[in-house]
């Protein structure tokens, strides 16, 4: 019975810090930053779909990596998003593999944010407080690659 109680206990435990870590998110990131939103932060969801680890046809690595950094990439890049400053962007990767979220170009000023390995069915998050164009792309599957565009405006 007290094993019950403890196992009742943890899951509420795990369920409450999920429920709410998503909220405080964006107002912890944000404590340090000078500008003001005009409106409420806003978390804008990517989703990594199931079967993400597929080559596509006609992918070449040593070309992307070649090219990627530079912008001259001509391979459709799968996401390309723009947010306002200091909006989250969350990752959620609905594949049966890990995947990263690995940023390659960033703003000078930014940190080249890197998720680290996102397990099948976990999310990654990122809010960003620096204006200007990321470029990222997945440390193993180089084809999941994406573009923000954060504005100040
Ligand atoms: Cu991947």
């Amino acid at each position: 019975m007290q094993r019950v109680l403890a196992l009742a206990i943890i899951v509420i435990a795990v369920v409450a810090t999920i429920a709410t870590s998503y909220v405080y998110l964006g107002p912890l990131f944000q404590a340090n930053s000078n500008i003001k939103p005009a409106v409420k932060p806003s978390v804008t969801m990517i989703n990594i779909p199931r079967g993400s680890s597929a080559v596509p046809n006609g992918f070449n690595v040593s070309y992307f990596q070649e090219f990627f950094l530079t912008g001259m990439y001509p391979y459709p890049i799968n996401i390309m998003v723009t947010i306002g400053l200091n909006n989250t962007i969350e990752w959620v990767n609905q594949d049966t593999v890990g995947h990263t979220v690995t940023t390659l170009v960033a703003p000078s000023e930014a940190l080249k944010f890197n998720s680290g390995l996102i397990l099948a069915g976990e999310t990654f998050s990122v809010t960003l407080t620096v204006p200007g164009v990321y470029r990222y792309t997945c440390a193993w599957h180089n084809w999941l690659a994406g573009q923000i565009t954060v504005k100040t405006a």
